[in-house]
């Protein structure tokens, strides 16, 4: 499948009581979500991640705090921010993902598009370069 990486804005519904993000399967998200987690009480000077998945698609939001999110596929490398539940970066296909610089406040809500399944991981950064058609 075609890998691709982008961030998605979300309308915020905002009043005087304070504000709202509702996200719906097929508009904000384009995928059936099958399964959430949220990654929370991570260290600053802790990274995680450094795999790929194959089929998986995803949506990161941190709903708390912030969060930078390394990703690779084909042949682009580019860091984004995530500090604000406004937004989302959509993750999908063959992209190795790391995650940096989390704050002390950081909760990242992910909504994937499959079951957990470990067989989806690449967790090699040299086959992850054999699959992405890059050496290694
Ligand atoms: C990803 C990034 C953004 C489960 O049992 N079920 C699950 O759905 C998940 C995601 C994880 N786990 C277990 C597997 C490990 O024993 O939770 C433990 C920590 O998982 P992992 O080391 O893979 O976590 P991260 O933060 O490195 O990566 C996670 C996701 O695994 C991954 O799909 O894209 O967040």
């Amino acid at each position: 499948m075609n890998s691709e990486v982008k961030i998605i804005d979300f309308t915020v519904h905002g009043d005087i009581r304070g504000s709202l993000v509702a996200l719906e399967c097929t508009k904000e998200i384009p995928f059936t979500v099958r399964r959430v987690y949220y990654i929370f009480g991570t260290k600053a000077d802790v990274s995680r991640g450094f795999h790929a998945h194959r089929k998986l698609k995803q949506l990161l939001i941190a709903v708390s705090g912030s969060v930078t999110i390394l990703c690779e596929h084909g042949t682009e490398k580019k860091k984004f921010q995530l500090d604000s539940p406004d937004k989302g970066l959509l993750i999908e296909g063959l992209v190795w993902r790391e995650m940096h610089d989390f704050s002390s406040d950081a909760v990242l809500l992910v909504l994937a598009s499959e079951y957990y399944s470990e067989g989806d991981y690449i967790r090699d950064y040299g086959e992850f370069l054999r699959e992405n058609g890059c050496g290694g």
